[in-house]
């Protein structure tokens, strides 16, 4: 072997993959009931919902509707598409199934959303025939065994290999050569490179830089001036430099939070309204919090009040916690203690953060003063049993029935 035929061109250079799964809230929601296929699915609540889309399949994405979008401007446009309600345990359950896929190929994997992760494939390509192959593989078994597609971008950092897998949704797989990353970045609009925000795109045109090229051929003496120290990252990235460490799954925790919120079909501090919904809410958090081997550390709870203000309260406990039972107390706690309830409130999110990998059985006695509960790690055992089995929906708690 050896010679010129047979040099890598990525010598010298990390391989990373980027992939982001197409559609994703839809996309599960059509494989799990086929009759949605080929139509237009807005997934975010019914279109008279005051929420906004939390994403859409491509065939309404033809009608203009997009992830944000408010559901009453959903509908307007696409009246004829499904519309669902978000079912957090569900997507999640499927992530980490695509997170183990991933872990075949590399052991390096950083997820970076529900639906997208990070993977260096430097030390693992060879082994599968080279970096082009080893994504088709992956492609493949995420659609033999979870029915569903992803866009993948290979490059030789993270925001060019993010680029490349946005670059052509759906079902793409682009990879950039470290010897074409400049063909690749510069012919783009300048705000397509990540990080450019409304605001940086407009400075930079007011002074003539449209595309990622101008960006990268102007002075940084002149970048630096208009942008401070980010100046000359940005004239970095236009020309290709980055990071290139993936961040492992470990580091991810510490830094990120699991979370989910809920919009009320109209505004209320009934109790019994109020408290429910907390417990669907922290039901949805700790599953997802076992389903990926974490626990947290810290509770949050956030309430928008009728007049749109955000509030948030927080309570960092003083062991690690993954059962739906302590994160309802913490939140609960964390309601009442500031007197929530006083005000009608529009909407209530819950997230647990400081994360850690799991470390086997957590106690789960002592948390509260006057608390001394059993066995609900053993609840949780059975509830995820169950679902595990039959679906994420196949058991809930009674007081949350009406979410
Ligand atoms: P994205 O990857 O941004 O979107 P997507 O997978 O639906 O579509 P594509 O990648 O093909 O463009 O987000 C992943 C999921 O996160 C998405 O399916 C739903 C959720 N999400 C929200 O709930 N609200 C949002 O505003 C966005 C952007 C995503
Ligand atoms: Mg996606």
């Amino acid at each position: 072997m050896g010679g010129i035929m047979n040099e890598d061109i990525w010598h010298g250079h990390k391989v990373i993959m980027h992939i982001d799964m197409d559609a994703f809230f839809a996309a599960v929601e059509q494989k799990i009931n086929p009759g949605l296929r080929g139509r237009p699915v807005i997934v975010g609540g019914p279109p008279d919902s005051r929420g906004v889309v939390s994403t859409c399949s491509y065939e309404a994405r033809n009608y203009g509707v997009h992830s944000a979008m408010p559901m009453k401007e959903a509908y307007r446009l696409c009246p004829d598409a499904v519309y669902l309600d978000t079912s957090g345990g569900k997507y999640t359950y499927v992530s980490v199934r695509i997170l183990n896929i991933l872990k075949r190929y590399s052991p390096n994997v950083e997820p970076v959303s529900i639906d997208e992760a990070f993977v260096d494939i430097t030390g693992s390509y060879e082994r599968f025939g080279g970096p082009e192959k080893l994504a088709r593989s992956v492609k493949e078994d995420i659609k033999r065994e979870q029915g569903l597609t992803a866009s993948i971008g290979i490059a030789l950092n993270r925001f060019v290999a993010k680029m490349a897998s946005s670059s052509s949704k759906p079902e793409g797989l682009v990879i950039i050569p470290p010897q074409e990353v400049k063909q690749f970045l510069w012919v783009q609009p300048v705000n397509h490179l990540w990080g450019i925000g409304p605001k940086t795109e407009i400075a930079l045109k007011n002074i003539g830089i449209y595309s990622i090229g101008d960006l990268a051929e102007e002075s940084e003496g002149r970048l630096k001036r208009m942008f401070g120290v980010m100046g000359p990252v940005l004239k970095g990235m236009a020309n290709g430099e980055g990071d290139d460490g993936v961040r492992l799954c470990t580091e991810e925790h510490e830094a990120k939070s699991m979370g989910h919120e809920h919009t009320f079909h109209r505004d209320t501090n009934d109790p019994d309204e109020v408290t429910g919904l907390l417990m669907y809410l922290s039901d949805r958090v700790s599953r997802r919090l076992r389903i990926s081997g974490c626990e947290g550390r810290t509770v949050t709870l956030k309430i928008r009040k009728s007049d749109f203000k955000l509030v948030t309260r927080a309570m960092t406990l003083n062991v690690y916690f993954n059962s739906e039972k302590v994160i309802y107390k913490a939140a609960k706690k964390l309601l009442l203690g500031n007197k929530f309830l006083d005000h009608p409130i529009r909407l209530i999110g819950v997230s647990a953060s400081n994360l850690r990998k799991s470390e086997g059985m957590i106690p789960e006695i002592g948390l509260f003063d006057n608390d001394t509960h059993n066995g609900t790690g053993k609840i949780d055992q059975l509830l995820d049993n169950l679902r595990d089995n039959h679906g994420e929906d196949s058991i809930l708690y009674a007081s949350t029935l009406r979410f």
